[in-house]
């Protein structure tokens, strides 16, 4: 019992995060296309159910690294902490351990700008 509690006080700290550092229009539109699994440009509830299950399998997998079944703090924050690491190297450019807010939005402006 105790471990399925963690599994879903975890999951519950996933998908607060990942939502707060991914809900931005571009996210939104990904998952547009993302949940029209039949790509008939119309999302069914049953469509946007059988993609999000697909999502958590999927990362429920991919979190535990040892597959045993079940997801450790450890390896959460293994999992995360990789993420982070990759973020920080496109922020902090010079590498002097320091951004400003502003050239973090810059650079998301840019991006947005080279896909248009
Ligand atoms: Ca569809
Ligand atoms: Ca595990």
């Amino acid at each position: 019992m105790i471990n399925i509690t963690r599994v879903i006080v975890s999951l519950g700290i996933m998908l607060f995060f990942s939502g707060a550092l991914q809900a931005d229009d571009d996210h939104e539109s990904g998952l547009a296309f993302k949940f029209d699994l039949d790509h008939d440009g119309v999302i069914t509830r049953a469509e946007f159910d059988k993609a999000f299950e697909e999502k958590m399998n999927n990362k429920l997998i991919w979190l535990d690294t040892n597959k045993d079944g079940v997801i450790s703090p450890k390896e959460f924050r293994y999992r995360h902490l990789a993420e982070y690491n990759h973020r920080w190297s496109m922020w902090d450019v010079d590498g002097d351990g320091v951004v400003s807010v502003e050239s973090v939005l810059k650079q998301k402006q840019d991006a947005r700008t080279d896909m248009k």
